[in-house]
């Protein structure tokens, strides 16, 4: 897709989607698939009884566009998986193991779809062929022949249907461990364990609907033009309706300047919609200083606050305002880096409107103090009453397709009391009580060699997680490696002493089960679960669906088990059947799913009820974040290009942000560079000392409009910068939005000869 066949940086451009995107994804989807196919699953793309888009976890509008109800960036993730070629065992056979480990993450991506199984046994050095049968049998082996359940690791990638994710929790602690690390870890866990300490629940409390009667909407730390392209509809229809748009971001991203709808004619002909009102361009991490700067200005104006709210559903008020009281206005708003004129304008805005909706992604969550970010967001919501009512509330928005979903069915390493004791009525068995190890802990467990053995259903962790060679290690160090996936992989290039690439169906696909089509279940980022149907006949007729491998697996490890494994995938009702029995929320499952096009999942928050120890949602006191360590010139956070779902890259572009034809950049800001002696495109080298010096180099300086001392990279590029010590406290959320750097420049090397 690149425009030059160099890295180079332009002008960022005036809108965001419009007819360009169209065309570009257009090109990419012809590019990987012949028309008809690309036809037949774009035609059923989030469309009611169609295939839920495995690219985000924004919901669907009830009313969907004639004109596709789905973006450039979905189009891409079809595009992706649907792709008609094929790494085979005769691509395998070329390719040893360290000749793949020196190609690109684009590269591993376009070699096409993983058509059956593969085993690298230790000492040798590729890939080859093993039989289903022979793969399971290695790995019930290997589980029944460790010293303890907890040796073994079970990772789950959000994009796991319902269906799977139960099964795959209910075999694991049958087999006796709650080692159930998931992407989730990584990525909206600060949301979660704020959110449930505060408001009760865990998950946002709006719905699509409460878009189309918000007055303020505030955008924290997301880039939805990039990774919730959807969003942006709904964001336009809200506006129409009256609202106004906070956006807090230190990047001015386009699509939140300017957006022009590709579902709608106008957005083809039409100059646009501008989607901010206001453009916060706060520097990194310093999102609890702007909004106690926002609550002392309200707090002055005693007519503006909720009091009624205040007094009869919330709890820790006078607490709260005894601690602003210590915190000067002007520090605050020097701490931002803000104009002044900017906050008490936008303070106005929050006193004289009373529905106000949230939303946010990992520019919050992805800090050391992430988890009083979402607090302090929590606090503003709750002095305004701007929770349980129709307009207003909390909007964690999701990244893959079924993280929600996947959490739901169980897929914790923290489980409830609440949720063993059920697993233990329903099932008749004594589930592990003692909590299992998140990313962090497995990647250290794996290394120390507390834990042996590795399985992912789904996603990349070496890539995804933070210091890559230390994680590269970590699995390497795993006696047995077990990787479920679509499409290669670096992780699937770090493997232990033995190590298996188990290839599965993905969303497209039609899941065909004792020769019937079944249907999966997924929950989107507002609580609805709804169907999906693959419409692509499988790319190899080796593949075997997600659910069919947990069971066969369950099955050799378990032996003579009273869940009969292979009975429950024949027919997906079955397995639904079970979740109904076993999680609230889901009775009647079936029927509900065949009468209606989704359904809502209970959401105490949603209604004003808070489940906390006391039912009041509760005010927190939150510190301002710690400074990076000493010794370091620049906080930088790593983001998504919009080329990219997480690890698997789609090409070298990020058209928004002006960049085309490479990934290695640092945008920085133009005074920055210069003091630092720096010129655009020149060649720096990142480091860093927590405890031990980490440095990568190779990229490139591009001048940006960021606030000062603010540096942004590419994640994975990265990720070997970020500490595996460095996470969120309490959520554990590695810290990939404000890792210390410091930067040298590279000069070339003149080769003498
Ligand atoms: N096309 C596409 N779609 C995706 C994904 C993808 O990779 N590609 N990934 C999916 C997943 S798993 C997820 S979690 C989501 C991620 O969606 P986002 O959270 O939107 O993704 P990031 O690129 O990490 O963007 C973080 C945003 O936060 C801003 N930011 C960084 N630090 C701070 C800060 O300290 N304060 C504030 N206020 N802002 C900050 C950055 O400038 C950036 O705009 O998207 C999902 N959807
Ligand atoms: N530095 C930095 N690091 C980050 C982040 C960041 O912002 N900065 N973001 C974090 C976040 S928010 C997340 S969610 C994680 C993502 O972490 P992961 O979810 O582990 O990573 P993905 O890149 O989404 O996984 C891609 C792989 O999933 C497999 N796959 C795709 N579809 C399917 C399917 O249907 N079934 C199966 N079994 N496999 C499939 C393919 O083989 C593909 O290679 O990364 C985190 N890492
Ligand atoms: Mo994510």
């Amino acid at each position: 897709m690149a425009k030059h066949n160099h890295l180079s940086s332009d002008e960022t451009p005036k809108y965001a989607a419009g007819p360009k995107a169209v065309r570009i994804a257009s090109k990419m989807v012809l590019e990987a698939m012949p028309p008809w196919k690309a036809l037949k699953v774009l035609k059923d793309l989030n469309q009611k009884s169609g295939i839920d888009c495995p690219g985000c976890a924004w919901p669907d509008p009830e009313k969907r566009s004639k004109l596709g109800e789905f973006c450039e960036n979905g189009v891409k993730a079809i595009a992706e998986e649907a792709q008609h070629k094929l790494a085979d065992a005769e691509f395998f056979k070329h390719y040893s193991i360290n000749s793949l480990r020196s190609k690109s993450d684009y590269w591993l991506g376009q070699q096409g779809r993983l058509a059956q199984p593969m085993i690298v046994r230790h000492g040798n050095s590729k890939y080859v062929p093993i039989a289903w049968e022979d793969a399971f049998k290695l790995i019930g082996d290997h589980l029944k022949s460790l010293d303890h359940p907890d040796q073994a690791v079970f990772y789950t990638s959000g994009r796991t249907s319902n269906e799977a994710a139960f099964l795959y929790q209910l075999f694991v602690r049958k087999y006796g461990t709650n080692n159930l690390p998931d992407c989730s870890n990584m990525c909206h866990e600060s949301s979660g364990v704020a959110l449930t300490e505060t408001v009760g629940i865990g998950k946002g409390s709006v719905t699509l609907e409460d878009f189309n009667h918000s007055e303020i909407i505030l955008i924290i730390g997301q880039n939805p033009g990039t990774n919730h392209p959807r969003m942006l509809s709904s964001l336009e229809k809200a506006k129409q309706n009256g609202a106004k748009i906070i956006v807090i971001n230190p990047l001015k991203e386009a699509a939140l300047v300017k957006f022009k709808n590709p579902q709608k004619i106008s957005g083809w002909i039409g100059s646009g919609t501008e989607i901010a009102d206001h453009y916060l361009q706060i520097k990194i991490n310093q999102d609890v200083a702007l909004i106690k700067a926002w609550l002392k200005l309200l707090l002055v104006d005693e007519e503006c606050l909720d009091q009624e709210f205040i007094q009869s559903k919330t709890s820790g008020f006078e607490e709260l305002k005894n601690d602003l009281s210590s915190y000067p206005l002007d520090e605050l708003i020097k701490a931002t880096g803000l104009p002044k004129s900017q906050i008490l304008e936008t303070a106005e805005l929050l006193k004289s409107n009373n529905k106000i909706i949230a939303c946010w992604a990992m520019g919050l969550t992805q800090h050391v103090n992430a988890v009083d970010n979402i607090r302090e967001v929590v606090n503003l919501l709750l002095v305004k009453g701007s929770i349980g009512k129709p307009g207003a509330g909390t909007c964690p928005v999701r990244g893959h397709s079924n993280v929600q979903g996947d959490r739901t069915m169980g897929i914790w390493e923290r489980p409830t009391k609440e949720w063993t004791d059920k697993l233990k009525d329903t099932f008749g068995f004594e589930p592990p009580e003692s909590p299992g190890y998140n990313v962090v802990e497995s990647i250290d467990a794996m290394k120390s060699g507390k834990v042996k053995f590795f399985m992912a259903m789904g996603g990349n962790l070496l890539s995804a997680a933070p210091d890559t060679p230390v994680t590269e290690e970590a699995l390497q160090n795993c006696e047995l490696t077990v990787h479920v996936s679509t499409k290669l992989n670096r992780s699937h290039l770090a493997p232990g002493k033995t190590s298996l690439i188990l290839p599965c169906l993905g969303r497209t696909d039609k899941h065909i089960q004792n020769g019937k089509e079944q249907v999966i279940t997924v929950e989107n980022s507002m609580g609805v679960v709804h169907s999906s149907a693959g419409v692509l006949t499988p790319p190899s007729r080796h593949l075997l669906s997600e659910p069919a491998i947990v069971a066969s697996i369950a099955a050799v490890t378990l032996g003579n088990d009273d869940i009969n494994w292979s009975g429950l995938v024949d027919d997906y009702d079955l397995i639904r059947d079970l979740i109904a029995k076993a999680i609230k929320g889901f009775e009647n499952y079936n029927e509900r799913l065949k009468k209606s096009q989704g359904f809502d999942l209970p959401n105490g928050a949603r209604v004003g009820e808070f489940n906390t120890s006391d039912h009041k949602a509760k005010f927190t006191i939150n510190q301002l974040p710690e400074a990076i360590p000493e010794g370091h010139q620049y906080i930088m956070m790593t983001i998504r290009s919009h080329d990219q779902f997480n690890t698997t890259i789609y090409g070298l572009d990020d058209r928004y942000r002006g960049i085309f034809g490479g990934r290695n950049v640092v945008f920085m800001n133009p005074e920055d560079v210069k003091k630092a002696g720096l010129a655009k495109m020149d060649t720096v080298a990142l480091s860093n000392n927590y405890g031990k010096v980490r440095k990568v180099s190779g990229f490139k300086v591009v001048p940006y409009d960021i606030p000062a001392g603010c540096i942004a990279t590419y994640f994975p590029e990265a990720n070997p910068l970020i500490p595996l010590t460095l996470s969120a406290r309490r959520s554990h959320t590695p810290a990939s939005k404000s890792v210390g750097i410091n930067m040298e420049k590279i000069t070339a090397q003149h080769h003498h000869h």
